[in-house]
């Protein structure tokens, strides 16, 4: 029973799970001027704030509240760490509004204790393309949770994307809420792996040992693939048609373009890595393979304090098979003194997952729509999005 989603326009287990559904907007959009002009009421000693993702005494603000209060697993023992580096990266993307990254401040002491974000993106649904707003970093306070906060801070962040007259919202969530649009498993490349199993990220399988499994899990000292090499700049054009034409299949993709590409997908030193394969002869740019930086704080460990992770973030491949191009980048990935390499198993990545050695994680990923309906559920390989 959801009290707060059950008021909310998204789809519902009760709506016909087994009838066709329509496809579309839930909701009308409302003539901008119906819209709520002051924001929703929160409890009497908390007041709203906008976080400047520009100032640096802000950050250090939100750095603390997620870095202690943010996503873990389901065993409590590791929490995502997201840099601040990374925090400005992702929030900041061409024609954000500064009044979606909301706080949430203790009146009296004005520490800020709960953060909600949205950025603007446009993304293709079976074919139409559709303005939304990605939501995400949604935290409160460890100590203020379960006291309904959550549903106002959504409204919130609402109604400010509703001013912008957008009417439709992306999110991903590691628990189930009315009504995922797809289930995604997290799968698991051990780069170092003595670490990984010292602070109970993982096992020793059953018949290894230690030297055995370190031997398996072993890679080469540089990449295999003749022309790879870091993206830069110039290759903007040619990665931004190499995505558009790639992502088109998926039922779910974003719409890049090549401002977006330039600034999500230009490396970052442990923000975003990007590589290309431009062929030794013609020079032309064949293929595309990226991860971004997302440690997690190991919570009660001895010898280790943060587990470095790269996720995979977006991959074309069209004349390097797909598993050559990931090899690659799981090379440039342990060389850079990764522990871990993460991706999940939409787009294409199932062909690749088993053969690198990778295993299946713990945690899944559901990803939902706000204010639209799908007429059937999509299976995580026709999912071509993936959000920070
Ligand atoms: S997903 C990451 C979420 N963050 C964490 O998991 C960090 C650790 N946890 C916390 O900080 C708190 O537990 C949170 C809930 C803040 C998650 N998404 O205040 P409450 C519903 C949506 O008493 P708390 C991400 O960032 C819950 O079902 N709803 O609960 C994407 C219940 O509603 P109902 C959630 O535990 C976020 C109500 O909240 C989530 O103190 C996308 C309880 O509220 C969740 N992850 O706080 C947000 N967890 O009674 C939606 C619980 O109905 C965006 N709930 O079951 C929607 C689109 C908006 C824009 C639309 C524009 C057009
Ligand atoms: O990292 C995750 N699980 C790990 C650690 C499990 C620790 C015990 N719970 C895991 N390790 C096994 C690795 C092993 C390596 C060798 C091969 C076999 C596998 O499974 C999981 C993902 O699997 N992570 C989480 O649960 C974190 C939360 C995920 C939800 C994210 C929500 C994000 C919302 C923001 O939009």
């Amino acid at each position: 029973w959801h009290m707060f989603w059950e008021t909310q326009p998204v789809r519902h287990y009760k709506d016909g799970e087994n009838q066709e559904q329509m496809e579309g907007a839930i909701d009308v959009p409302q003539p901008i001027s119906d819209i709520k002009q002051e924001p929703y009421n929160l409890p009497s000693n908390y007041e709203w704030c906008v976080c400047d993702v520009t100032n640096d005494r802000i950050m250090k603000e939100v750095y603390a509240l997620l870095s202690n209060n943010y996503v873990e697993d389901d065993d409590n023992m590791f929490r995502f760490d997201y840099s601040v580096q990374f925090l400005r990266w992702a929030l900041q993307p061409p024609g954000y509004f500064p009044d979606w990254h909301i706080g949430v401040r203790a009146k009296a002491s004005k520490k800020l204790v709960a953060f909600i974000t949205g950025i603007p993106a446009r993304v293709h649904v079976r074919g139409k393309l559709v303005f939304m707003a990605e939501i995400n970093f949604l935290c409160i306070h460890k100590k203020l949770r379960a006291k309904r906060l959550a549903p106002v801070m959504i409204k919130e962040v609402t109604r400010r994307v509703h001013l912008e007259n957008i009417w439709q919202a992306t999110y991903t969530a590691g628990v189930v809420l009315p009504v995922p649009i797809a289930t995604c498993q997290y799968w698991h490349r051990s780069l170092n792996p003595k670490k990984l199993i010292d602070v109970g990220f993982s096992r020793l399988a059953p018949r290894m040992t230690m030297s055995r499994t370190v031997k398996l899990y072993h890679l080469p000292k540089e990449t295999l693939t003749p022309g790879f090499r870091a993206m830069e700049k110039q290759d903007v054009p040619a990665v931004t048609q190499l995505l558009q034409g790639y992502l088109s299949q998926f039922v779910i993709a974003p719409d890049f373009s090549e401002a977006v590409v330039e600034y999500l997908l230009l490396p970052i030193k442990n923000v975003v890595n990007s590589y290309v394969i431009e062929n030794p002869e013609s020079h032309i740019i064949t293929d595309f393979c990226s991860f971004y930086t997302l440690p997690s704080t190991i919570i009660d460990s001895m010898n280790h304090t943060q587990l470095k992770a790269a996720y995979l973030y977006y991959n074309v491949a069209t004349v390097t098979p797909l598993v050559q191009l990931m090899n690659d980048i799981l090379i440039m990935a342990k060389l850079s003194n990764y522990d871990v390499f993460n991706a999940l198993d939409i787009m294409h990545n199932e062909s690749f997952l088993k053969n690198l050695k990778f295993g299946p994680g713990d945690g899944h990923l559901h990803y939902y729509l706000y204010n639209y309906s799908l007429s059937a559920p999509v299976k995580p390989l026709e999912l071509g999005l993936v959000l920070l």
